[in-house]
């Protein structure tokens, strides 16, 4: 008897391989999947662009260390969420975007949305595959989420034609297989910790770079132990932040490139020698840079600067045989070190260089009194979600995070348009906490549209667009006899109406004290709200140093 179809067995797979919410934009072939998912005990949460139902997805993978989930239409709609799987895979995420395509049987007869989907998704994929027959989609589904989550996580791609979701069969005759466990967490050979633990013992200027695979593996305890227990200077990624708490007296973020100057042996926990690591390579890091490297991907060890000690395996597991091993011949960067005290010396100037522009009271505001006011109004496991140029890098400076998995922002492939996703699936993924998403007006003008999504599914996430007129600031009048600058938006824009025109609250503000009330109300209202702030278009970063995310 053939008693189930294609969409309510994707639903039914999806769910057993313990995917509890599902993003999407519904359409020809996909929405039989978003309306079967109630039925199976999935909340399918309809987004109002591809690429952000994506962004959620990855975002719902991160924070709950398994996998989320997506579904968008073919042709236009799986292209629309390639930049969202591009994301996770710049980010090592894992994600499974299942794209409807076109009917099988109308294959190269020129069908609606008929588009090469396997292709496109291949360069970025940990795995694809295409559903030929309706029997082999739970056992698809089952390998797609075991190579997403397996090894350096990363996206995968399920193409499921429109005649295969329709189509149906007979579910006795059907094979389920197991929800696919977490994947092994390979731990590495003592020799090799010994070795690591003598190599950071005989640096001089030691200094741990703490990366979200870090977050990601769940290491926190263990890495907090190590740095206790050695007293090492640490330096966290942009989302590498909280592994480690940022107000832990070891950390140098305000020393940042004093830091990266003057070390002379980098520990990467699971982090990368990227771009916003500028390769390690100088003038940021020293030519004769030591790196001892804990990383689950063994391609990713020796990348632009030559590795003296590699640490293949997963960040707690070796961590946790880093601190046993410790146990056993204890010792610590002293405190009266120069390292420890230059590093000092550095921190306490650079903060007191961003004193007065975190009191200043000038109105239009610069960028740091307000974020002051956002950090004080903050509890200390808020989930932080950022994005934009200055607003986002800036924010890095002043909002702290205690806690692990609580920073999305653009990431290793400086995305914009990340944050509405981010934040909705934040605040599924994390009812009881507090979600802010601080947003360049630019930024949010990518995916803005998803505050509906926010107030349709009640989600009381507090959206903050910091406003000076565009990409980077704009003038406040636009010139009506020269050329328009190509980054300038309509100046003084009213983006706390566009909640507004869903029924969200929405506050524009002008000072520090107009700010401080609106996150008051805000917080204590359990509604979607958002304030728009007026940012001096003139304001920018404190002179370079805490350019986190300069090229230069
Ligand atoms: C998808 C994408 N498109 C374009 C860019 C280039 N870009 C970098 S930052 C930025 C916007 C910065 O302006 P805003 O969000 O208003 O922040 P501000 O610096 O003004 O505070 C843009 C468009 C990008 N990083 N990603
Ligand atoms: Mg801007």
């Amino acid at each position: 008897m053939a008693d189930i179809d294609g969409a309510t067995l994707v639903a039914r797979c999806l769910k057993q391989q313990g995917i509890d919410a599902l993003f999407g934009v519904v359409g020809i072939p996909v929405t039989g999947i978003a309306a079967a998912a109630p039925a199976e005990g999935i909340r399918y949460i309809g987004m109002r662009h591809e690429q952000a139902a994506g962004y959620a997805a990855q975002a719902m993978s991160y924070l709950n260390g398994r996998i989320g989930a997506c579904i968008v239409v073919s042709g236009p709609g799986m292209t629309n969420a390639i930049t969202a799987f591009g994301n996770a895979w710049a980010n090592c995420w894992p994600m499974l975007l299942i794209g409807g395509s076109s009917n099988q049987a109308f294959n190269h007869m020129g069908d609606f949305q008929a588009a090469p989907q396997v292709q496109l998704a291949q360069p970025f994929a940990k795995w694809v595959g295409q559903a030929e027959r309706i029997e082999l989609i739970p056992r698809y589904i089952a390998t797609a989420i075991r190579h997403a989550l397996s090894g350096r996580p990363g996206p995968v791609y399920l193409d499921l034609p429109g005649d295969i979701i329709a189509s149906r069969t007979d579910e006795a005759k059907l094979d389920y297989p197991a929800r696919v466990e977490a994947p092994p967490a390979p731990q590495v050979d003592e020799a090799l910790v010994k070795k690591a633990l003598a190599a950071l013992q005989s640096a001089h200027n030691p200094l741990a770079i703490i990366g979200k695979g870090a977050a990601w593996a769940r290491a926190e305890q263990q890495v907090r132990r190590f740095i206790d227990e050695t007293q090492m200077p640490f330096l966290a990624s942009p989302m590498g932040r909280g592994v480690v708490p940022d107000d832990h007296p070891l950390s140098v973020a305000a020393a940042r490139t004093y830091a990266l100057q003057n070390t002379d042996l980098v520990f990467l926990i699971g982090a990368r020698l990227n771009w916003i690591m500028h390769f390690g390579l100088p003038p940021r890091f020293r030519k004769d840079v030591r790196v001892v490297q804990l990383d689950i991907a063994a391609e990713e060890i020796g990348t632009n600067v030559p590795t003296e000690v590699p640490l293949v395996g997963d960040a707690k597991v070796v961590m946790a045989q880093m601190v046993a091993a410790l146990e056993e011949e204890p010792w610590q960067v002293a405190a009266d070190s120069p390292w420890r005290q230059g590093l000092r010396q550095e921190i306490d100037t650079k903060k007191a260089a961003t004193v007065p522009l975190l009191t200043s009271d000038e109105v239009p505001m610069n960028y740091y009194r307000p974020l002051q006011e956002i950090q004080n109004a903050l509890p200390r496991d808020a989930i932080i979600v950022t994005e934009g140029a200055s607003t986002m890098d800036i924010s890095r400076q002043v909002l702290d995070n205690y806690e692990p998995r609580r920073r999305l922002d653009a990431g290793s492939w400086g995305t914009m348009g990340v944050g509405p996703g981010s934040a909705i699936a934040a605040q599924v993924a994390h009812p009881d906490k507090r979600v802010i998403a601080l947003e360049g007006d630019a930024a949010f003008g990518f995916d803005g549209l998803e505050v509906e999504v926010a107030v349709r599914h009640k989600l009381p996430i507090t959206w903050i667009v910091f406003n000076n007129n565009g990409i980077g600031g704009g003038p406040s009048t636009l010139p009506t006899d020269a050329p328009l600058p190509p980054g300038a938006f309509v100046p003084g824009a009213r983006y706390d109406k566009v909640i507004e025109a869903f029924g969200g609250k929405g506050y524009h503000v002008e000072t520090p004290d107009e700010l401080r009330r609106a996150l008051q109300e805000s917080f204590a209202s359990g509604e979607t709200t958002l304030i728009n702030v007026m940012i001096n278009p003139q304001s920018k970063r404190r002179p370079q140093q805490f350019a986190w995310l300069t090229r230069s």
